[in-house]
C-alpha cells in the first residue's frame, strides 16, 4: 500500500504561498520525504510569477520538533550522507523569494535550523526554540551551530548546543532570533500580513535585497558591500526603478512590473 498523504499543504492568497508542514501526529518531525516535498514545492512556486513571498508554518503545538529521530536512529554515516536527510537544506538557500517562518510551539533541532534558514521569523508567545541534539549524543547537522551563533551570539549558542538551553519567544526576540512575538491566535495572520506587504513591493528589489542581506552572513564586509553596489547599479536597468522614482515625483503609487 502506498502512503499518498501530502506532507506539505499549500494555499495561495494574494501573491503569498502558505506552506504547512503536515505531520501533526509526529510534532511535524522532518523526515526525508517531507523535506524533499517541501523543497520541491518551494522551487516550483519560486518559479511562479503569481507568487511574491512564502509563509512556512507547522501548527500551534509545533513548528517542527526536529529531524525525524525514528527515521535517523539506525542510519549509517554513509546513508545519512547519500540519502535525503540533510541535503534538502541546501536547496532552501537558493529560493529567491522571501520566506517567513510562522512559528508556534516547539521549534527544535532541525526545526529550528529550518526556521533559521528562512528570512524572517514571526513567533507566537508559545514558541520554544532549542537545539536538543546533545540529548541524543549528536550536534546540529543542518547549519544550527553556524546560523544560531550568528543570530544570538557565541555565549548563548554554546549553552543551547552544549546544554540544551531552550529559548522562550521573548528570549528569542530579545536576542534577535525572531522578528516579532504575537499572541498565539495572531502568529499566522501576522506572518501572512507581513508576507503580503512584501509580496506587493518591487519584485526585483525584494529579490536582490534578500540576497544582499543573506550575503552579510557569508562574506567579508568589503565583498558584501561590493556585491550590494553591483545590485544597486543593476536595479537602475529595471523598469521598476524608473517607475518607482517617477511615481515619487508624481505623488502617486508605483505600479510594479517586476521588470
Ligand atoms: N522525531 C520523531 N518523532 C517525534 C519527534 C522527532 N523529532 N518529536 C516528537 N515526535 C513524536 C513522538 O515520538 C510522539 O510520537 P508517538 O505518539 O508515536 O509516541 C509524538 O511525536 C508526540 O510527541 P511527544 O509525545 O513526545 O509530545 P510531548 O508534548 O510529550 O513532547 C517534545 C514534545 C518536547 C517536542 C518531544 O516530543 C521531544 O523532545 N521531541 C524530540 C525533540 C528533539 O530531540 N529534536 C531534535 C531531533 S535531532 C535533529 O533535529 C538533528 C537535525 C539534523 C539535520 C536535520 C535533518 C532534517
Amino acid at each position: 500500500m502506498t502512503d499518498d498523504k501530502q506532507l506539505i499543504l499549500v494555499e495561495i492568497k494574494e501573491r503569498v504561498a502558505l506552506l504547512r508542514l503536515n505531520r501533526p501526529e509526529a510534532m511535524n518531525a522532518l523526515n526525508s520525504a517531507l523535506m524533499i516535498e517541501l523543497m520541491d514545492k518551494l522551487e516550483q512556486l519560486d518559479a511562479d510569477d503569481s507568487v511574491g513571498a512564502f509563509v512556512l508554518t507547522g501548527d500551534a503545538r509545533a513548528f517542527a520538533a526536529g529531524a525525524d529521530i525514528k527515521e535517523m536512529a539506525e542510519a549509517s554515516s554513509v546513508e545519512l550522507m547519500l540519502k535525503g536527510h540533510i541535503s534538502p537544506f541546501d536547496r532552501i538557500k537558493k529560493i529567491t523569494k522571501p520566506i517567513i517562518a510562522a512559528v508556534s510551539g516547539w521549534c527544535l533541532g532541525g526545526g529550528n535550523e529550518l526556521a533559521m534558514s528562512c528570512d524572517m521569523i514571526v513567533a507566537s508567545e508559545s514558541a520554544r526554540f532549542g537545539q536538543p541534539e546533545i540529548n541524543l549524543g549528536v550536534i546540529p547537522g543542518a547549519g544550527g551551530t553556524q546560523r544560531l551563533t550568528r543570530a544570538v551570539g557565541k555565549a548563548l549558542a554554546m549553552e543551547m548546543v552544549l546544554n540544551n538551553r531552550t529559548l522562550t519567544a521573548e528570549d528569542a526576540l530579545r536576542r534577535g532570533l525572531v522578528n516579532r512575538v504575537v499572541p498565539v491566535e495572531r502568529y499566522l495572520v501576522e506572518a501572512m500580513q507581513l508576507a503580503t506587504e512584501i509580496a506587493a513591493r518591487a519584485p526585483l528589489a525584494v529579490r536582490l535585497g534578500k540576497e544582499a542581506v543573506n550575503r552579510a552572513f557569508e562574506t567579508h564586509l568589503a565583498d558584501g558591500i561590493q556585491e550590494e553596489r553591483q545590485s544597486f547599479y543593476f536595479l537602475f536597468a529595471s523598469e521598476d526603478q524608473k517607475e518607482g522614482m517617477r511615481a515619487f515625483g508624481e505623488k502617486r503609487k508605483p505600479n510594479w512590473k517586476g521588470k
